[in-house]
């Protein structure tokens, strides 16, 4: 299938290692995606859905081990740990190599070894890259075919002596006592082992997309995030896009795809991306975003028709289900869809629920996977070679506390130290305690691939090579009051706000001079046909000094963990934060 020597040579030797019985090369064909299902089947990765009522869905469980990403398990392997820094596990290469080395050795005897070759980012895009995955998950090749472009269309734009990066993959025995995904960004390879957990086995998405490709977006000049992006459209007829950044499962996938409130009418999302862009500067010295990714890999609770009609519409063919729950007939179940819950179904462990269970019927971090172009929000733009042009960069957490509803930085620096003293509440995405608050800048804490001051010092050089760089925002919509409920409607509602953040881009927008930037007048946004109380509308714009000390020097403990690669840029805007606060 290709003439690329080094491809072949290193397939050769990752045989030899792993020791498969047998070895088939993907081609991304429809006719191969007939016969991997049909394997998959057969082998109970898949279990066929009703085919009338979800055309080519199928369910898959995972080991009740294997839920979530594992983040304590995962390593970044540079020659020193300085180069990894303090928020990620390091482990020197060679040991790397030779303790997965080991565990790999034989670890596909009985088994077969997909070759898995697909492209991130659109084809014939210059801003793209090749991955080859070698996987002994049915799951996994079926996964990437849906979430990347994937098969003869990445050994076309290797050639025969094309860059790509080598990712291995095995299931292992899926014991996490021997689970490690380990990342070589000076090798350009990821090896992981014991998890068919997407974040951990999709080795295209976070493990390339976000940690390999923010080492090469260092070394390049440009910049890999996790971010969503979405184009807007005005009654006018115009579009602007934003790229925004949130931590895991804090409604990425829904603000891509927001359907706007009936009370704004002529206004109309576009889809570009729900989880990864990578940003370059274009000729015309703006910032141009892609989505490396051509399928959804989203979280299944709480999608509804409300929240996300969008990502319910995406899901309804073509799709594969991960820990959801299984009704009788043949369709499936999370909490937080339409409805009352069923009678009785499946839950996610294949053993059977009624409401009065007390367990989730569906996993919380249960998935769909989806074809990005059966959205119906999908945006013309969205395989644009040349990307999307940025407007506005937005950060958010999940809040309860003290961040306003939304603010604006008062430049590209202070905007870059807004993105690096984000913070939220952790969720089920990743194995670990859930609602506690950790700092977790530009939400790449999990996924950034090298030093992170290193990484904060290459978002202020970036302002420096920008000439139009986009306005830089903040957002919480998760803000509660004294009896728990969210004080922001969320969902469509959102528009509202990032109608004034688009507002503020052209120069319009009324705002006040706040200690920690610009915040809208209570009657600077769009609340026409929302009923919203003016107390709640006032607590979700305000800003609390005390809270704000508190925050500060939350900010400061992070920023002293960073040690002496913390960029001075930063500790400076921290300092004149601080006075800010002091002086009001
Ligand atoms: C994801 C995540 O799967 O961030 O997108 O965990
Ligand atoms: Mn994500």
């Amino acid at each position: 299938m290709t003439n690329h020597q080094k491809l072949t040579a290193w397939v050769d030797e990752m045989v030899r290692l792993c020791k498969p019985d047998r070895v088939v090369w993907c081609d991304g064909s429809e006719d191969e995606k007939r016969r991997l299902t049909a394997d998959a089947l057969r082998s109970g990765d898949l279990e066929e859905l009703n085919q009338e009522k979800l055309p080519g869905c199928y369910l898959h469980h995972s080991a009740l081990n294997d839920v979530a990403r594992t983040e304590h398990l995962t390593y970044i392997c540079t020659p020193t740990k300085d180069e990894t820094g303090p928020t990620n596990n390091w482990m020197e290469p060679g040991e790397a190599y030779r303790t997965l080395g080991g565990l790999f050795d034989g670890s596909m005897k009985g088994r077969t070894m997909y070759v898995v070759p697909f492209v991130m980012g659109p084809a014939r895009s210059p801003f793209s890259k090749v991955v080859v995955e070698l996987t002994d998950s049915l799951y996994v090749a079926l996964n990437i075919r849906i979430i990347s472009r994937m098969g003869k269309v990445a050994l076309d734009m290797l050639g025969e002596t094309g860059e790509f990066t080598k990712a291995l993959h095995s299931k292992g025995d899926l014991d996490m006592a021997r689970r490690f995904i380990c990342h070589f960004p000076q090798d350009n390879t990821i090896w992981s082992i014991g998890s068919g957990y997407g974040g951990n086995a999709l080795l295209g998405k976070k493990c390339m997309a976000l940690r390999i490709a923010s080492c090469l977006g260092r070394q390049e000049g440009w910049l890999a995030e996790h971010m969503l992006i979405v184009g807007i459209e005005n009654p006018k007829g115009e579009t602007s896009y934003v790229a925004a950044a949130f931590p895991s499962a804090c409604g990425k996938t829904n603000l891509a795809m927001l359907v706007p409130p009936a009370s704004l009418p002529g206004y109309k999302i576009w889809t570009v991306g729900d989880d990864i862009a990578w940003l370059r500067i274009g000729p015309d010295g703006r910032l141009w975003a892609i989505n490396p990714e051509a399928g959804f890999f989203g979280v299944a609770p709480g999608t509804n028709k409300k929240s996300n009609p969008n990502a319910l519409a995406t899901v309804q063919k073509n799709s594969i289900y991960t820990n959801v729950a299984l009704l009788p007939d043949k369709t499936v179940w999370w909490e937080g869809m339409d409805g009352a819950p069923p009678e009785k179904c499946l839950d996610w462990k294949n053993e059977p629920w009624t409401p009065a269970s007390k367990e989730k019927a569906a996993h919380p971090n249960s998935r769909f996977t989806a074809p990005a172009s059966q959205c119906p929000s999908i945006s013309p733009e969205w395989e644009n070679p040349a990307g999307v042009p940025i407007t506005a960069i937005i950060f958010g957490g999940r809040r309860s506390q003290t961040i306003p509803l939304v603010f604006e930085s008062f430049n590209w620096q202070h905007g870059v130290f807004v993105g690096a003293t984000m913070s939220s509440e952790t969720t089920a995405a990743a194995i670990g305690a859930v609602g506690v608050v950790r700092r977790d800048p530009m939400a790449m804490l999990p996924f950034c691939g090298y030093n992170m001051g290193d990484y904060l010092s290459h978002w202020i050089g970036m302002g420096d090579k920008i000439k139009h760089p986009p306005k830089i925002f903040n957002v919480n919509w998760f803000r509660t009051g004294p009896d728990g409920k969210f004080l922001w409607p969320g969902f469509g509602d959102n528009l509202r706000v990032l109608l004034w953040i688009l507002d503020r881009c052209e120069g319009r927008g009324p705002a006040v001079k706040t200690p920690i930037g610009l915040i809208p007048t209570p009657d600077a946004l769009n609340l026409t046909g929302l009923n919203i109380d003016p107390e709640a509308l006032r607590t979700l714009l305000h800003v609390d000094r005390a809270a704000w000390q508190a925050e500060l020097d939350d900010q400061k403990t992070f920023f002293n963990k960073l040690g002496d690669r913390m960029s001075p840029v930063l500790t400076n805007e921290h300092a004149a934060l601080s006075q800010r606060l002091r002086n009001a």
